[in-house]
């Protein structure tokens, strides 16, 4: 892959609204990205590996719990920094920012919010330095999109309990030293509980031949008969809820993720387009490659304006499930439509791994199906105007 020449397009001069700290610590991240991620990331993509290595470097930036309170070995820092981080992350790649989504958002932030302090005392310190990977297993082989019909289920044996069951499509499985499992106990009420790494019985195969997020492990979450210690149960919110509490945390860092991706693309496909020569001119004085140009950055800019107002509304705790889930499926669906562009204003150098925009496209296909698929957002948006759920 060639040298990352990226370089930060700022149309609507965001960068006024930004306060020092967003700014110090979007900085901090694209350095760490341009080291660390982008000189090897192709190549571990191409080899369909995790790479390993960045575990402790990302938790060194601050980005596994970005806003998890210092005093629970988190970054303390506003939901603003959180989104500049995740869109930084995912300029690199979209399986590294999943692996920062699925430990800051899914395991870490369900701990924190729904743990016992003595959970939040023995799991979020190590989480946050990269000691531990956690999962996050809520989908099944057949039940995707509609998660409150999940099988998997736990009964109370006395003095522990007795989980069952099977997660497919987890990201960070294979890797994971703790996994928070979604279950049904015996009145059909939906707990989180705390899965370890070596309690008999659990095992996490990896899952192969993924054409997208290639650089993320991704894998099944398997119970047969776990004996789960009765103190790894979160015991302070039940129900679907309680899950779907934590995808409008990861859902949120996904919006601003992907206009890293498509920022990236943008960035690629411009550079590309004044130095390439057809017709003894750059393609980029071509009006139908202009028009592909104007389309992504004002794409870019208007997804930008979505997710700093979200961000300001989730500092001030009035950020709605229904808006996050506007600004994941409008940002994550603009970022493959730039991606696609790109990839073609780069005629045949665009499937090249030489680029990022091939792989960044064929990540965004995952993107755009989990954390709710793009239809699933449509009809919650659907269902909070109109006051009429059609999801069944
Ligand atoms: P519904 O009846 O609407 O809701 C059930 C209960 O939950 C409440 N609720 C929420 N609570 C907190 N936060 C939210 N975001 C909530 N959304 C709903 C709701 O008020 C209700 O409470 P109560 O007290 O009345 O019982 O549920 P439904 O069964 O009709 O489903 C609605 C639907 C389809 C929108 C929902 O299930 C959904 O979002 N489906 C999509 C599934 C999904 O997003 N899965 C993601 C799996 S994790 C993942 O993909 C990780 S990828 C990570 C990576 O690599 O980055
Ligand atoms: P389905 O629910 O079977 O949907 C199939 C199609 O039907 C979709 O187009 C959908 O939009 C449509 N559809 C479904 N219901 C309706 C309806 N009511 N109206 C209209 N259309 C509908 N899950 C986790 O729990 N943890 C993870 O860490 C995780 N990581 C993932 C990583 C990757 C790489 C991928 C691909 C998935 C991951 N997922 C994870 C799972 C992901 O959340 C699900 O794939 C997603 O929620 C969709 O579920 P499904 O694949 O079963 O599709």
């Amino acid at each position: 892959m060639r040298p990352d020449l990226f370089e930060h397009s700022d149309y609507y001069l965001m960068d006024d609204l930004l306060s020092e700290e967003h700014k110090l610590v979007r900085g901090a991240t694209r350095d760490w990205v341009k080291r660390d991620i982008s000189p090897i990331i192709e190549e571990y993509a191409q080899r369909a590996e995790f790479p390993k290595q960045t575990v402790k470097g990302l938790a060194g930036i601050g980005a596994f719990g970005p806003y998890i309170p210092v005093e629970y070995g988190g970054a303390g820092l506003d939901q603003i920094s959180y989104g500049l981080m995740m869109q930084e992350i995912e300029r690199g790649d979209s399986g590294v920012r999943s692996t920062c989504s699925v430990q800051s958002s899914l395991v870490m932030y369900p701990i924190y919010e729904y743990g016992s302090e003595e959970q939040r005392l023995k799991y979020l310190p190590k989480l946050a330095s990269g000691e531990y990977l956690g999962s996050f297993g809520l989908t099944e082989p057949n039940f995707g999109s509609n998660p409150g019909g999940m099988v998997t289920n736990f009964k109370d044996m006395g003095d522990h309990y007795l989980l069952n069951g099977a997660k497919m499509w987890i990201s960070n499985s294979p890797l994971c030293d703790i996994a928070v499992v979604w279950a049904k106990n015996e009145d059909g009420r939906i707990h989180g509980l705390i899965v370890e790494r070596g309690m008999e019985g659990f095992t996490t195969p990896e899952t192969h031949n993924k054409w997208s997020l290639r650089a993320s492990a991704t894998g099944e979450l398997v119970f047969d008969n776990v004996k789960v210690p009765k103190d790894n149960i979160l015991p302070n919110k039940s129900g679907l809820g309680a899950p779907l509490g934590c995808l409008d945390s990861a859902r949120y860092g996904i919006a601003w993720g992907a206009i890293g991706a498509a920022m990236d693309c943008y960035d690629t496909a411009l550079r590309y387009s004044k130095e390439r020569i057809q017709f003894d001119r750059p393609i980029g004085g071509f009006q139908l490659q202009q028009k592909k140009l104007a389309e992504m950055v004002t794409e870019i800019t208007k997804a930008q304006l979505l997710t700093f107002r979200l961000g300001q509304l989730k500092n001030e705790g009035k950020a709605t499930t229904a808006q996050i889930s506007m600004a994941k499926r409008n940002n994550v669906d603009v970022a493959l439509t730039i991606a696609r562009n790109a990839r073609q204003m780069l005629g045949g150098m665009g499937i090249s791994g030489e680029y990022p925009i091939m792989r960044h496209m064929m990540n965004l296909e995952s993107v755009v199906t989990y954390e709710g698929t793009h239809d699933i957002h449509l009809l919650i948006t659907g269902m909070d105007v109109t006051g009429i759920p059609a999801f069944s």
